[in-house]
């Protein structure tokens, strides 16, 4: 639905009224989109994020805002300590603008900078059900348990932080106070994105329409998997480091990891999902770096018709990774080192700037339809 639809001026004052006739009574696209300090970013994380906004900041034709945060508040859901996350954000920064994201472009800043990302979650908190949330999944793979799980579980409840449970609120506030019409999102985030509609749904009906509601911009990117249990998705928080490539593993690590995946005992090529997970995950990344030109079935065909094993397909992935990320773990060492981390701070800080002038307007329509 596009802001023109949705903002009722009559209903406003008349300094809101004139932001919003001057602003956002455009069909302007306005792409939110975050990561988690939770550690440095991997190949999941490049392929399902991080490259996508890259892309984005050069799609032709387009006319997009592109908001981009590192989402420091997110990750202290989870046990993090006071000085692992301080060098997990700068990280988290230094691996963004090292992968591509030019902040004269976009927006690129610490959600924690924008205090109205917490103010917005407890106004939509007011109204978000428990229910609803109860049935989301992020909070039990979190705490590794069924998804069947309930808030009844004696255990459950005891373990389970609010923080964590109410983190899709959060979520929906980081979209909604920059009022992102498209939110670009990996298929473990489409559930969180219908909840921020429902957010919009519950505050438009009692406050007016106010809120815009975000359209997933769907893609076809991958789920990377883990390379040593490919029956899960690659994550920072896995505790083995053979799992994951990081976007600033060495050539050297990245072969010594991609060789060292988890396959199977057959020694040839093919393409199947379910019986084959490792060989699939791997014919996928190399299908990935290939710019999608040919299909992971197709070059499951040429190898299997080459008599090509394991060894050789891991070897060509590994190749092609390694030139996929060439660069970016130079790039990445340099930013963090220079003035002491001084320049991505002053990066942080610009960023920030832009972002708070949004959600100063966001602020202001949200806290005077609801009576504050
Ligand atoms: N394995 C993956 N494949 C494709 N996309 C992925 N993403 C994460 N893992 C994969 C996408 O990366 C974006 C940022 O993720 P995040 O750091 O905010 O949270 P996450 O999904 O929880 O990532 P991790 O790596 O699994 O972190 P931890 O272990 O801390 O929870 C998202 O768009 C996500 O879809």
């Amino acid at each position: 639905m596009s802001p023109r639809t949705i903002i009722q001026p009559s209903r406003l004052s008349r300094g809101v009224r004139r932001w919003a006739q001057a602003r956002h009574f455009s069909d302007r696209r306005v792409i939110f989109s975050g990561i988690q300090p939770t550690g440095t970013p991997h190949l999941g994380n490049y392929i399902g994020a991080i490259h996508r906004w890259v892309r984005l900041q050069d799609e032709p034709g387009e006319v997009s805002d592109l908001i981009y945060s590192v989402v420091d508040l997110h990750a202290i859901t989870m046990p993090i300590s006071p000085e692992v996350l301080r060098r997990h954000r700068r990280e988290a920064m230094a691996s963004l603008l090292a992968a591509g994201i030019d902040p004269d472009r976009s927006t690129l800043f610490y959600q924690s900078a924008i205090p109205a990302h917490s103010e917005l979650m407890w106004i939509l908190a007011c109204r978000a059900s428990t229910g609803y949330l109860s049935r989301m999944t992020q909070w039990k793979s979190k705490l590794s348990v069924a998804s069947s799980t309930t808030l009844f579980d004696e255990d459950v409840r005891s373990s389970l932080k609010l923080g964590l449970f109410s983190y899709p609120v959060l979520q929906a506030a980081d979209i909604l106070l920059y009022r992102a019409t498209h939110v670009p999102v990996g298929d473990d985030q489409r559930q969180h994105l219908e909840f921020a509609r429902e957010c919009v749904s519950n505050f438009n009906s009692t406050y007016g329409k106010h809120l815009v509601s975000p359209t997933t911009l769907s893609s076809p990117e991958l789920r990377v998997m883990s390379l040593q249990n490919p029956a899960q998705k690659m994550s920072k928080s896995d505790k083995s480091h053979w799992s994951r490539i990081l976007i600033t593993d060495t050539p050297e690590e990245i072969n010594k990891k991609v060789m060292g995946a988890v396959t199977d005992s057959e020694n040839y090529v093919s393409y199947d999902p379910a019986a084959r997970p490792g060989v699939s995950n791997l014919l996928r990344l190399l299908s990935y770096f290939d710019s999608g030109s040919r299909t992971p079935e197709q070059l499951a065909a040429e190898l299997s018709s080459e008599n090509a094993g394991l060894g050789v397909l891991k070897q060509s992935v590994s190749e092609s990774i390694i030139a996929a990320m060439s660069g970016i773990r130079e790039r990445y060492l340099q930013l963090l080192a220079e003035d002491g981390g001084g320049f991505i701070d002053h990066v942080a800080r610009e960023g920030a700037r832009k972002a708070q002038l949004r959600a100063d307007e966001t602020m202001a329509i949200v806290r005077e339809a609801v009576g504050l």
